[in-house]
């Protein structure tokens, strides 16, 4: 049985893509009554919304965050709340605030209340500077506002864990692929958006980055059974990569993506006219180095791009 079998569970940022699909695994393993899920925002018919406790949280507000950990007896936290990269540069001050200081707010709780907290990293940590194959320890100097953000999480994750014995654990996940809910502020968002063109009418799809661009990805089944799984390994098993371990899922090129689609769908047709994201994707590394992540709670992925592209497609045009 899970180690956190009966816990109550906050998920804040829980609308967003990652959320999305979390919330709904926790709801069936820990029981919806247990997890409840937060956003500055409310989507009506969201399914968080409606298939459980859901509460209006700005991670910025900490009387808030307190009140919702004591009322509702919270000992673990997801903290999704995020601003992404590509929004991130377009708005360094927000993103500098939600994700730094709305960290630093969680974890403030966690420390006053004795909480296990899941703080997400990203592949963004890497800087141009970082092996194409970025192993688990490596400099990292990021290019981007949100990675620098990213970085600083991670720091701070492992002083509260030093510091004050807060369990705090995070993965760098790589781009993540989804379908239930919809994807914007990110940089790998291409490898999201391109299905939901494929099945349109337009059958066609105008991507903002190179064809030879190749970035690690994940599908979101495997992305949420690592988050689960590191939340659930004893606490002895976790070694100094426990705020940001490197997971790999797999890694495609964006005319790689495309082919496959045409696979199924032959009469797609992908074009690319590269923006400003393509810095961004540029700036971080073709595939990550997961031996720590395997060796220490037993991570593999299940997904490649031929089983994901065969998956995506078939929920997406149920
Ligand atoms: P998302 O943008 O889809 O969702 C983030 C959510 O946070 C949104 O619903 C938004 O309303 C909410 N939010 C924003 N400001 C808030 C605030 N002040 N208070 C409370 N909620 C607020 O992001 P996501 O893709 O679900 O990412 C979740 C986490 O995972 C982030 O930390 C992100 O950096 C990390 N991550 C995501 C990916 C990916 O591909 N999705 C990859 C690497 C890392
Ligand atoms: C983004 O593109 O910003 C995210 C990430 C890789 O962190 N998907």
């Amino acid at each position: 049985m899970s180690e956190l079998a009966g816990s109550r569970i906050l998920v804040t940022g829980a609308l967003g893509q990652i959320g999305t699909d979390l919330v709904k695994s926790l709801r069936e393993i820990h029981g919806s009554e247990n997890i409840i899920a937060s956003d500055i925002r409310v989507i009506p018919n969201h399914p968080c919304i409606l298939g459980g406790p859901f509460s209006v949280l700005d991670v910025l507000d900490e009387d808030r965050i307190s009140k919702i950990v004591e009322n509702e007896n919270i000992r673990v936290i997801y903290h999704l709340a995020a601003i992404l990269s590509a929004k991130g540069e377009e708005n360094p001050e927000l993103c500098e605030l939600i994700n730094v200081v709305g960290t630093r707010n969680i974890l403030e709780a966690a420390k006053r209340y004795s909480i296990r907290v899941f703080v997400p990293s990203s592949i963004a940590v890497f800087g141009p500077d970082a092996p194409k194959h970025a192993p688990q320890i490596t400099p990292l100097n990021p290019t981007t506002k949100y990675g620098i953000t990213k970085v600083d999480c991670e720091i701070m994750g492992m002083l509260y864990w030093k510091k004050y014995g807060v369990d705090v654990r995070g993965i760098r996940y790589p781009g993540l692929i989804s379908w239930q809910s919809p994807v914007s502020g990110g940089t790998t968002d291409y490898a999201v958006e391109i299905f939901h063109s494929a099945i349109s009418s337009f059958q066609s799809y105008e991507c903002f980055v190179r064809p030879d661009t190749k970035l690690p990805m994940m599908y979101m089944d495997d992305a949420i059974r690592a988050t689960i799984a590191l939340m659930d390994v004893p606490i002895e098993s976790l070694s100094d990569a426990r705020c940001g371990y490197n997971i790999s899922g797999f890694s495609f090129t964006a005319e790689e993506l495309s082919s496959e689609i045409k696979k199924h769908i032959p009469n797609f047709i992908c074009t690319y006219k590269p923006d400003i994201r393509q810095r961004y994707a540029d700036s971080w590394p073709n595939s990550v180095d997961d031996s720590v992540a395997r060796n220490d709670w037993n991570w593999s992925a299940n997904f490649k791009l031929a089983t994901l592209v065969n998956d995506m497609l078939l929920n997406l045009k149920r």
